[in-house]
């Protein structure tokens, strides 16, 4: 950690710095809520990649949204953890702060995060498939499956599928915090997901300190000026409090 404290020293890190932090499906881990890439990445045998899909939908979305209510139903019955606190601490003391997130579950605005970007939407909010009309739907289990539009039309969730572009708002609005960051935590993500795993190379090339927070290496660990291996539930908390410290001049 204390390299973290020197990284930061030759950076210059005050509490008017732009901070960003990323964040994937590992955040979420330590919630009880499945990673996508792990072992319990399988439901009734199909891949998240097979079910995230226009196409699927398209083909019979009874069973995606079977998946996404069982999605759902876990998600609320979870809490946020440590690491999902610790990213309100820094949205709280960071004037000039973005949390960028490729997750749906809800659990960063839970733990109480205010400046949030929702890559690729969120799981608690429908679209009806006519008008693009966005609502937000709590219902856990979902009354009716699939469930419909009081226009009549089908409703669909409002994520974002595999082969779907990123909402336009969302996506200019990580890449320019992206672009002006001088910190980049990248927490919990395996960095395969296009064009979300691009921010932090976007983050790096424009000068940003980049720290990632994971168990493992990814394709991003060669690229990042540190990577702190471990639970983001347990390093964050610690990582928030170097950061206050640092910069509680
Ligand atoms: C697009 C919402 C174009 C839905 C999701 C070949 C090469 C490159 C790209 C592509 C390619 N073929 C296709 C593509 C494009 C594709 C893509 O990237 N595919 C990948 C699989 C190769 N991308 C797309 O399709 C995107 N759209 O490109 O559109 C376009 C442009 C304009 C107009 C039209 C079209 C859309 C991608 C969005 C897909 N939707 N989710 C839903 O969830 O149902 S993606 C999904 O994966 C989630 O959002 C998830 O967050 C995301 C990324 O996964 P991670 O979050 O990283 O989770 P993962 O399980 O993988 O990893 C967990 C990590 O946590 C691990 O590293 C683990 O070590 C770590 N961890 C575990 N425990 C902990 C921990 N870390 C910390 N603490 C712990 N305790």
């Amino acid at each position: 950690m204390e390299s973290l404290t020197d990284l930061l020293s030759e950076l210059g890190l005050t509490r008017q710095s732009p901070v960003t932090v990323l964040t994937g499906a590992g955040v979420s881990a330590e919630s009880g809520v499945p990673t996508f890439r792990g072992e319990e990445g399988l439901w009734k045998n199909f891949r998240a990649e097979e079910l995230a899909t226009p196409e699927a939908f398209e083909r019979d979305p009874a069973t995606v949204w079977e998946w996404y209510d069982y999605r759902r139903q876990m998600m609320a019955s979870k809490e946020p953890n440590p690491a999902h606190h610790a990213i309100t601490r820094l949205d709280e003391a960071f004037p000039n702060f973005l949390l960028i997130t490729q997750n749906i579950d809800g659990l960063h605005a839970r733990a109480g995060t205010r400046r949030i970007t929702e890559l690729h939407g969120n799981i608690f909010r429908v679209r009806c498939t006519r008008d693009g009309e966005v609502s937000e739907n709590l219902d856990v289990p979902l009354t009716e499956i699939p469930p419909g539009c009081e226009c009549g039309s089908l409703l669909r969730p409002d994520v974002v599928w595999f082969g779907e572009g990123l909402p336009r708002e969302e996506f200019e609005r990580a890449f320019n915090a992206a672009e002006a960051c001088k910190l980049m935590l990248v927490v919990g993500t395996s960095a395969v997901v296009h064009p979300a795993a691009s921010i932090p190379v976007v983050a790096k090339q424009a000068g940003a300190l980049v720290v990632e927070v994971n168990p493992d290496p990814t394709p991003l660990t060669d690229l990042v000026d540190l990577h702190l291996r471990g639970k983001a539930g347990e390093i964050l908390p610690r990582v928030v409090d170097i950061l206050l410290d640092f910069t509680d001049m």
